[in-house]
């Protein structure tokens, strides 16, 4: 409650400690969140994803770099794999954005689990939330992998930029998990390495055969040296002018309905699984004895659920 208003008023304090109410879901984590519902909508989210060690964390350090010499409050989300091969990734996120831990004008918060419920993007969501209600202008979200989860993320942010590194066959990979749809911007960062302009033509490639919409630039960087980031941010700084035009208003709503919708489905639905697990257990025996099947039981469940919704409200 007085959590939520210093929070709101830009007090870093309050933002750890909310994020750990939120993190560990802790009692009041829904109150909080609601209570810093209405100034969660404002400032630009930003979407930096690619396979594991392209150089996002790296990419996303220079970045923000960037935005504090513009006097940006920035918020970085850094979700980590769950997977024990990319077990390194947590420590290097710490030190590679340890340049920034003393400015009080940036809040990095490293996402270490997947929730059970909801999995990433509902804490990732609600971190960001938090941050935004803060006062963030900017909140990064990095994010490893090239899948399905990266889509989830991607829906959070306004702008998506696909990190990928030559040589690893990533430009098909995007092409795959249909994040050449949804990218706004690709990255082909290690452009120090061979196999560079081969990326670029790959995604170039791709990019032809999706046609229609915003075409998205595919840029070069070197993101270890800084080469290439001046471009990065003019052309991320374009892509937030486009976002507040008609087009980009639109396209935001859509987006956000979509998100909201599937939100609130997930939640409901998951809420009633807890509420009615024994139902739904049994129906499983029933369906493992070969009584049912498996959407045989789905809509007996939905129709009793339907039956006692109707009884609550009549
Ligand atoms: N040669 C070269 N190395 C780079 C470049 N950018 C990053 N690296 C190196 O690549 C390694 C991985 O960089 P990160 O920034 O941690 O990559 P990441 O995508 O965040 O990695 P995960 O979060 O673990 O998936 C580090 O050793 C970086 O120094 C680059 O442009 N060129
Ligand atoms: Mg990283």
């Amino acid at each position: 409650v007085e959590l939520a208003d210093r929070l709101q008023q830009g007090d870093v304090r309050a933002l750890s400690r909310a994020c750990r109410v939120v993190d560990d879901r802790l009692p009041g984590h829904r109150e909080l969140l609601s209570r810093v519902h209405a100034r969660s909508r404002r400032g630009w989210v930003l979407g930096i994803t690619g396979g594991a060690g392209v150089g996002k964390s790296t990419l996303t350090d220079g970045l923000v770099a960037r935005l504090r010499q513009q006097g940006e409050r920035v918020g970085v989300v850094a979700v980590d794999p769950s997977s024990p091969f990319h077990g390194g990734a947590l420590l290097g996120d710490r030190i590679r954005l340890q340049r920034h831990f003393l400015d009080t004008e940036v809040f990095i918060r490293s996402l270490a689990t997947r929730g059970a419920h909801g999995g990433l993007s509902r804490s990732a969501g609600d971190v960001v939330s938090l941050l935004r209600a803060w006062g963030a202008g900017v909140t990064l979200i990095e994010t490893v992998g090239v899948g399905q989860d990266e889509l989830d993320v991607c829906s959070l942010a306004h702008t998506t930029v696909v990190v990928v590194a030559p040589g690893l066959g990533d430009s098909i990979q995007a092409m795959k998990a249909g994040l050449v749809e949804t990218a706004d911007l690709f990255v082909v960062n290690k452009a120090d390495r061979e196999g560079a302009d081969r990326a670029v033509a790959d995604l170039e490639a791709a990019i032809d055969l999706r046609g229609g919409g915003e075409r998205p630039l595919v840029l070069s960087t070197v993101a270890t040296s800084g080469q290439g980031l001046g471009e990065l941010e003019t052309a991320l700084l374009r892509h937030r002018d486009w976002l507040a035009g008609a087009e980009g208003q639109s396209r935001c709503r859509e987006r956000e309905h979509a998100a909201l919708s599937r939100f609130i489905a997930a939640e409901a639905a998951s809420t009633l699984v807890e509420r009615h697990g024994a139902e739904v257990s049994a129906l499983a025996q029933r369906v493992q004895d070969g009584a049912l099947d498996p959407y045989a039981a789905a809509e007996e469940l939905t129709r009793r659920l339907d039956g006692s919704a109707s009884r609550d409200s009549g």
